[in-house]
């Protein structure tokens, strides 16, 4: 019997789009890309790249349709710069890219692999050549980041996932300026026991602003003795006080059933860092990390989104 459930995410027939085997440097591999569109209308993907040591830098990729005929920077785009940043001393990972108009810079918010685990950090630019880096702002083990687009009452607003215990909540945090955070608030909590976002989530591509609130896509990680499952699930909240949650879906909207999703180095992930939004302004192209090996393109619709929390509000 066919499994009944609504599609919710669409893959793209040429997926995975980008793999090792498109860099021009030997690399072992691509994936948890953040993404933007540039103001020409460029699809810009920053990946994150794995090296053959098994650290991470980010390298910039450009396509005009953002799906093929991707133009790869030659060279790393930005590498972990330890001498100067030591918390950077494991590679860099996970970039998301909020465009900041009253900056009118993209602020991309990274994992730095510390010493002592992930901790959340910071860098400006303007054109993806160039970065003013802020260094660490949330120390570790936090990771998972993303800022919103503007401030919320005279506050830059970030959301994040810091990890107490066997347990990983989404907290989001504010500053006046994006290096001192605080008013720390918990967000969304993981579920318990047998549900498929028990025990740890985390924040997956910057939050969507919708005229209901903002649209989260968020990775559920179900542990068990076979190993880790990724899958995303969807949530909703509200625009002037995002740590309000308004509603959460029950059930998991997708999640690794293609072969490039469930092989790779590390099987049974679907992880996406960045998406970007058509011209209608409802169509989206959701960039996601496939088995941390490879970067694929789902695409989806905000408003059956919408639609479809409204029908699994938990
Ligand atoms: O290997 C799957 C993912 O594991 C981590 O994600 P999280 O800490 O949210 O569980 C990250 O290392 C991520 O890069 C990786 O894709």
């Amino acid at each position: 019997m066919k499994n009944q459930h609504t599609e919710l995410f669409h893959r793209n027939k040429q997926n995975p789009i980008l793999t090792a085997e498109n860099w021009s440097y030997p690399i072992n591999s691509v994936f948890n890309a953040g993404a933007t569109l540039l103001h020409d209308g460029t699809t810009l993907l920053l990946c994150r790249v794995e090296d053959r040591r098994g650290l991470s830098h980010f390298c910039a990729a450009r396509s005009a349709n953002g799906i093929d005929s991707w133009q790869i920077d030659q060279q790393p785009t930005l590498l972990p710069d330890p001498d100067n940043y030591p918390e950077e001393l494991w590679g860099i990972e996970d970039p998301r890219i909020t465009f900041v108009p009253e900056l009118k810079k993209y602020v991309i918010v990274y994992t730095a692999y510390t010493r002592d685990g992930p901790g959340v950090a910071l860098a400006l630019t303007e054109d993806f050549r160039n970065f003013e880096r802020y260094g660490i702002i949330l120390s570790p083990e936090d990771k998972d980041a993303a800022l919103l687009p503007y401030r919320i009452n005279g506050n830059w607003a970030m959301v994040h996932r810091p990890v107490s215990a066997a347990r990983a909540h989404m907290w989001i945090s504010y500053s006046p300026d994006l290096i001192n955070w605080g008013k720390h608030v918990l967000m969304m909590n993981a579920r318990k026991g047998a549900w498929w976002d028990a025990n740890k989530i985390g924040l997956s591509p910057p939050p969507i602003e919708t005229p209901f609130g903002w649209l989260v896509i968020y990775h559920g990680v179900r542990q068990s003795c076979a190993g880790c499952i990724y899958r995303l699930g969807l949530a909703l909240f509200d625009l002037e006080k995002p740590e309000i949650l308004i509603k959460r879906g029950d059930e998991w909207i997708f999640a690794p059933e293609e072969s490039y999703e469930q092989r790779g180095d590390v099987g049974n992930v679907v992880f996406p860092c960045g998406y970007t939004i058509d011209n209608d302004g409802d169509s989206i192209n959701i960039y996601y990390g496939a088995a941390d090996t490879s970067i694929a393109l789902a695409t989806s619709s905000i408003k059956e989104m919408l639609r479809w929390l409204e029908l699994h509000n938990v």
